[in-house]
């Protein structure tokens, strides 16, 4: 080994994410880059600028072997200028005005042009932050080993709150998180800052992640006390060079928790008035705190209607005194109610959409990609398209409680984009539900996009290797959700593990592959929640005890006859809450599309699909084409060894093993389970079930992850 490559410091862990700046080892690249790259000017006049000068020196010293210095000023060729108008004069000079006004105010523009009559790369933009994503774009760019020549990159991000969601706990468990404990170690807090938090911002930046919830929706009151606030202040501090604005949940009961009030009632005077003071008492902590993000009225969660009240008096209570400091208040769309005797899918419409028109200008709206839960495949929520005149947020989880927690490789910007592509046709054909999201279909000046978060305190951040992967998704999709998911699996891919074309063209077929495979493994052809209770770890559809909405039952609503949620006219009648011609399309069985027909329809099992089979025999065809997926997934991944360090291709490699143990443990108890209704054999060309269905019913799991806040009091 040489000694450029003697210098990698320690094993690859996953650590670093897609910041590991790998040693350039392909010598004429790295010859060409060098020639490129023979200085640096940059003016870090402010910590985001010197966040970036930062970053310049780790990332160009680890690929290149050596640090390219950094100079006062161009004085020859080959140096690389960084900066704004106003930070840097020699950009000033430059006539950069019709570019800069395509970009706004986080978007930079990258190109190669003469600097004093020398030829340099310039990385440019309106503010420090905007350098900043520069910065990692260029470096991106790097990892990945594209051509320097004819460097010609402007870009701007198409959504304004590109968030994160921390269902982070005080206790530092994490709701629905798989890798390990939260980050925030609290009880250090603020003097202790663990180092995590400035690698954590870093990451986030390198993607365009702006805003953060650092704690969980179902909220703790306590983070509001000054005790806890101090804690966040310290946060921020750290977060911000990287533009990155602390939010926090609002607990909707907190004036009486923590206030000592008798009413949190949205109309109360002396509420309004303890919020007020709350919010100014936060930005006395935080002067640039985000706002709030609210569960109300949802699964427990306190809110205004247990005051008559509604949703929109909720939040405009919480949004009246952040219009002041420029914060927002985030209201969640996830509202349903067991007491409402209609299809849950309907709920959050039928409440919602009578308000459009009465939220206060900075609330936004968030809204799930579908009306139910993250499930592996639904469609998208209906509210998209509905309320024209309130700024709808989609939130997404990264974080994989119906997906195979961490265990599972689930590449997850497909769902995403299925998601941002899917046309509402609210304003005509073309009325996509990014659009409706980036606010360009109704004008509105706040748009934003949330992922609820998969990082922890494993070292890795996320569990499993290739989580990081939907972490990495979000961020991309945020800022330009026309990425496709295979070009995005492709930057992360490179910059993660491999930058070998065959590898990266393996990998990236896996990844677009897995997506599909768990649909079909777990919730093939519009099934849904059927997954087991509370933990939600593996299979199970015959849950159906405790709350109705909670259970299995419930949705697929077998029996003799078929399988099926009937949402047309004849059953709850939720596809009335489509515009058409999508509508009617999702009303008739023989249109509706076959990856949702059980969302929508109740199916005879003798009814003939596309393919000519059967109903029951396609769903024993998708439960199993699921599993030869994930084993198809174990091949590709190890005729890919050569190409990865050690550690980490074992770790993938004993993940997969344990995808397709429970992708057999999904086909097997649900091809079971339905089959005592359906009474029909599995067809005897697929792998017939290894244990009973008893044996599936009776098995219990314990600590699962992912568990619930442990309260006091
Ligand atoms: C469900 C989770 C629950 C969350 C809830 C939410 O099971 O833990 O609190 O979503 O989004 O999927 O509020």
């Amino acid at each position: 080994m040489n000694q450029f490559l003697a210098k990698k410091r320690h094993p690859e862990d996953g650590y670093e994410l897609w910041l590991r700046y790998a040693p350039i080892t392909d010598s004429s690249t790295r010859a060409a880059y060098q020639q490129v790259l023979q200085q640096m000017v940059i003016h870090a006049t402010s910590p985001t600028l010197q966040a970036a000068q930062e970053e310049l020196a780790l990332a160009l010293e680890n690929m290149l072997g050596e640090p390219v210095p950094f100079v006062e000023s161009v004085t020859q060729a080959n140096t690389l200028v960084i900066g704004t108008p106003h930070s840097s004069s020699e950009i000033a000079a430059l006539d950069l005005q019709p570019l800069l006004a395509q970009v706004g105010e986080e978007g930079f523009v990258i190109t190669r042009m003469a600097v004093q009559s020398q030829d340099c790369i310039v990385i440019t933009a309106n503010t420090d932050l905007g350098v900043l994503y520069g910065v990692f774009h260029f470096l991106q760019h790097l990892q990945m080993q594209r051509s320097l020549d004819d460097l010609h990159i402007i870009s701007a991000p198409k959504i304004k709150l590109r968030m994160l969601n921390h269902w982070d706990n005080l206790d530092r468990t994490v709701e629905r998180g798989y890798a390990g404990f939260s980050l925030w170690d609290w009880h250090n807090l603020p003097d202790y800052l663990d180092p995590r938090y400035k690698d954590y911002a870093r990451a986030n930046a390198s993607i365009g992640i702006n805003g953060v919830t650092v704690t969980n929706v179902n909220a703790n009151a306590l983070v509001l006390t000054p005790q806890y606030l101090r804690k966040v202040a310290a946060l921020a501090d750290v977060f911000r060079p990287y533009g990155i604005r602390v939010f926090l949940t609002a607990r909707f009961s907190a004036p009486m928790e923590i206030g000592g009030l008798e009413t949190a009632d949205p109309l109360a005077t002396e509420v309004a008035e303890w919020w007020a003071a709350k919010v100014s008492e936060i930005y006395d902590y935080i002067p640039d705190f985000g706002g709030f993000l609210v569960k109300a009225n949802s699964e427990g969660q306190p809110g205004p209607h247990d005051y008559g009240r509604s949703h929109a008096e909720g939040a405009n209570l919480l949004a009246r005194p952040l219009v002041a400091h420029g914060g927002v208040v985030i209201w969640r769309a996830f509202v349903y109610d067991e007491d409402v005797p209609e299809d849950r899918a309907k709920q959050a419409y039928n409440d919602l959409v009578p308000q459009d028109g009465t939220f206060l200008e900075n609330v936004l709206l968030q809204v799930k990609n579908g009306p139910i839960d993250f499930q592996p495949r639904e469609p998208y929520h209906p509210l998209f398209g509905a309320m024209p005149k309130t700024p709808l947020m989609l939130e997404v989880q990264v974080t994989q409680e119906y997906l195979g927690l961490a265990t599972n490789l689930v590449y997850l910007a497909p769902l995403f984009k299925e998601t941002l592509d899917a046309d509402t046709y609210c304003d005509g054909p073309g009325s996509t539900v990014a659009r409706v999201v980036d606010g360009t279909l109704d004008d509105n000046a706040l748009s934003g996009m949330a992922g609820v978060s998969n990082i922890g305190t494993d070292r890795n951040w996320c569990g499993h290797p290739f989580a990081a992967a939907n972490w990495y998704a979000l961020g991309r999709l945020a800022w330009d959700h026309q990425l496709s998911s295979e070009s995005i699996a492709e930057e992360w891919l490179r910059m993660t593990f491999s930058n070998d074309d065959h590898f990266v063209e393996a990998a990236t077929a896996l990844m677009i592959e897995s997506r599909e495979a768990v649909v079909d493994y777990m919730t093939p052809l519009g099934l849904h929640h059927i997954m087991a209770r509370d933990h939600h770890y593996g299979p199970g559809p015959w849950v159906d005890e405790g709350r109705p909405d909670w259970t299995s039952v419930y949705y697929h609503r077998a029996d003799q006859e078929g399988i099926g949620f009937d949402r047309t006219a004849s059953g709850s009648n939720a596809v009335s809450q489509y515009h058409s011609p999508y509508r009617e399309q999702l009303a008739d069985l023989d249109t509706c599309p076959e990856e949702l027909l059980l969302w929508f329809h109740h199916v005879p099992w003798q009814h003939t699909m596309k393919s000519g089979r059967t109903l029951w025999d396609e769903l024993c065809d998708r439960y199993n084409q699921g599993v030869e997926s994930v084993r198809r997934m174990q091949q590709t991944w190890a005729s890919l060894a050569a190409y990865v360090d050690e550690a980490r291709f074992v770790h993938v490699q004993s993940l997969l093993r344990i995808q397709e143990q429970e992708a057999c443990w999904w086909r097997d108890a649900c091809l079971l389970y339905f089959q005592t209704f359906s009474q029909l054999p599995i067809p005897p060309q697929y792998e017939q079930p290894a244990q009973t269905l008893d044996y599936y019913i009776n098995l219990r799991h314990y600590y699962v992850p992912g568990i619930r806040e442990r309260r006091f009091g």
